[in-house]
């Protein structure tokens, strides 16, 4: 029901307890068939990106930014918004030669995707974490980070958080280091570097660490994707899900990494899913419709998807199988109790 016809006097008293009538808002609140989101599917390239984060590289000391980042700002929320989709922030930052981000954790999780590597590394909870192209680098609610630079020429990389959550329900903060609090935590390198073999585990740290892997490295799950390829059934989805090692759920608890391999010249269709999402392209090129909105991409771009989007995706038929990491808040929504997908095609 919309706007009733209530006394002007009625709705002053209202107003002054507090109160408000459910009935006006009860199907803007609850809108029927599917959720009325705001997140428009949106195209960010990184030839575009890349020079303007330069830019900002001549024109912002990283002392004074803390961090220099352009953020993938949803144009479905006007103009400064701090969300990529509804439940993931995402923004690409750069670090030039020699620089160090300071250190610092927050309560939102963040996980790195590197686009531009080679010298570059992210330090977590005292865990060095070298930066190669296509790497996810985990760092989990809490825990002490800062990046650093050896290499020559720039070093970038897409942030995901789950900010957008914390902001929601008021829990989104952060706190400044202090010397010290982020040094090298040789144990939790080993037991990583052991999981990631499959070997066995220091013992002292079986399941005592919730997040015992932090760093995927791109050419594993690369070969990973091409062995899957041989073996899918044709027209079948090729896709890895990064998990915890140890209990073989989400590497984090709110967002969800997934890396596909995509045949070239075969169009999929995968399914509706209910959370939205953001696309970064490894590897490869192509295209893919969004609710109707068609994309062209290449290596490095980064596109979003609302929830419940229709999408194909199709990588070029001269360019090999393309790869794209799909980030989005599937574990949240499998905890809301709500996870949906259906076959839209
Ligand atoms: C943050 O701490 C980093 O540590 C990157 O590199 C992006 C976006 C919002 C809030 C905190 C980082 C961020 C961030």
């Amino acid at each position: 029901m919309e706007q009733t016809t209530l006394s002007p006097e009625y709705r002053q008293q209202l107003a002054l307890a507090g109160l408000t009538p459910l009935w006006e808002h009860l199907s803007n609140a609850l809108p029927h068939g599917r959720p009325a989101g705001l997140t428009r599917a949106n195209l960010w390239r990184y030839a575009d990106v890349r020079p303007l984060l330069l830019q900002a590289g001549e024109q912002v000391p990283v002392e004074k930014a803390e961090r220099r980042v352009l953020v993938l700002s949803d144009p479905g929320r006007g103009p400064a918004s701090m969300q990529a989709t509804g439940g993931v922030y995402a923004g690409i930052q750069l670090i030039l030669p020699g620089e160090t981000a300071p250190t610092h954790r927050h309560s939102p999780s963040a996980a790195r995707v590197v686009i531009e590597g080679g010298g570059g590394f992210t330090v977590v909870n005292g865990q060095v974490c070298p930066m190669e192209r296509g790497d996810v680098i985990l760092t989990p609610s809490g825990q002490w980070h800062d990046h650093g630079h050896k290499g020559a020429g720039p070093v970038t990389w897409l942030d995901v958080l789950d900010l957008p959550v914390f902001t929601a329900v008021e829990a989104a903060y952060a706190e400044a280091g202090t010397p010290g609090c982020n040094v090298e935590h040789t144990m939790a390198t080993l037991q990583s570097q052991l999981l990631r073999d499959g070997l066995a585990v220091p013992a002292a740290l079986r399941r005592a660490n919730p997040y015992p892997m932090l760093r995927f490295p791109w050419a594993r799950t690369r070969a990973a994707l091409l062995e899957l390829a041989r073996h899918a059934p044709e027209g079948a989805p090729v896709e890895l899900t990064y998990v915890n090692p140890e209990t073989g759920e989400s590497c984090l608890p709110i967002l969800g990494f997934t890396a596909m391999l995509l045949p070239g010249g075969r169009p999929l269709a995968p399914m509706q899913r209910s959370p939205g999402a953001v696309f970064h392209v490894i590897e490869g090129q192509g295209e893919s419709t969004v609710d109707g909105k068609t994309f062209s991409w290449s290596a490095r771009d980064t596109f979003t998807a609302a929830a419940f989007a229709e999408i194909t995706h199709c990588a070029d038929v001269h360019g090999g199988p393309a790869c794209l990491l799909r980030i989005d808040d599937e574990p949240l929504h499998r905890k809301l109790g709500f996870f949906q997908e259906r076959q839209f095609a």
